[in-house]
């Protein structure tokens, strides 16, 4: 081989390998604190090295609290170079996890607002960000409000959201899932944003579930963030409507980004109606794909290897 090619050659190694080290730049907009899904997704994303996480961003209902258990959480597992970021107050509810960081003040979330975060960092990095959401999306609306283009510069959103075929109650009638239900003005505003999205909706996400099996192994693990995520997993039980497996909903949007392989999608017209569903409009062009299938098991083996391998801490 000729030298001049040998250096092409070397050079392309060199750049794919470059390239291939890169981390995939995340915004994660959750209601962590809510559901118990949204920690063990910030578990996932935290146990995950392909993520560079731009931050945390706290949407929905009393974000302030919210945003105390994601600092807790990334002090505890000594992430705390990741920025928390405080959305919209839509409410004072006080949930059960809030005791979990109650008055915890190490470090605290930054100043700057949700909406100028979210849209700062998709016009810095344009078309390489990964948006995820995974509850009510009133942060959203306030980005499209505020820029109706801001959202189109993410290179992709996936989003736990909606009941295509399936709902809560894994039969053949739909439901108004929480995320859209949780604010319909702001659903029907992102899911005709004109992003690049795909839904998780309960069809991929509600046999995904942690049984005991499972927790038990993450309890015995006795790590910092596998202790946070068992500890916030006993006050979550305290809700009225926890179940002793909790469903993993938000897990499964992450997992969609990390493992392709394990899902099936169909690119599909979604919009939002009255009464907190989003639905599937056949007769029109796509503006959308959905989940519609998952490999559950691999997907929880897979899960569980990340949060049980970590050995995040402070140093
Ligand atoms: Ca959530």
């Amino acid at each position: 081989m000729k030298k001049k090619s040998l250096l092409i050659v070397l050079c392309s190694f060199i750049t794919l390998n470059l390239f291939s080290q890169q981390k995939q730049k995340i915004i994660f907009d959750c209601d962590l604190g809510g559901d118990i899904d949204d920690a063990f997704a910030v578990g996932l994303i935290l146990a995950s090295p392909e993520f560079e996480v731009l931050g945390f961003v706290m949407d929905q209902g009393y974000t302030p609290k919210r945003a105390e258990v994601a600092c807790k959480l990334l002090y505890e597992t000594g992430m705390e170079h990741i920025p928390v970021v405080v959305g919209r107050k839509t409410n004072e509810y006080f949930t059960s996890q809030f005791h979990w960081a109650e008055g915890f003040d190490k470090i605290q979330p930054i100043k700057k607002n949700a909406v100028d975060f979210i849209i700062e960092n998709l016009y810095k990095y344009p078309d390489e960000v990964i948006l995820f959401t995974v509850g009510p999306v009133p942060n959203m609306m306030d980005v499209i409000k505020k820029d109706p283009e801001a959202l189109k510069k993410a290179k992709h959103i996936y989003s736990m959201f909606g009941s295509f075929y399936m709902g809560y109650d894994t039969g053949p009638i739909i439901s108004a899932e929480w995320n859209v239900r949780g604010d319909e003005e702001a659903a029907k505003m992102f899911s005709t944003s004109g992003a690049k999205i795909t839904f998780a909706g309960l069809d991929v996400t509600t046999y995904v579930n942690l049984n005991e099996n499972y927790r038990d192994k993450l309890l015995r693990r006795q790590s910092p963030l596998t202790n946070a995520l068992s500890g916030l997993y006993t006050l979550w039980r305290y809700e009225s409507y926890a179940q002793p497996d909790p469903v993993l909903h938000d897990v499964v949007a992450v997992g969609m980004f990390l493992w392709p392989e394990l899902y099936t999608t169909r690119p599909a017209h979604v919009k939002v109606i009255d009464g907190g569903y989003a639905i599937i409009d056949e007769s029109k062009t796509p503006n959308c794909k959905i989940g519609m299938s998952i490999k559950k098991e691999e997907f929880l083996n897979r899960v569980m290897q990340r949060l049980l391998t970590q050995n995040l801490g402070r140093k």
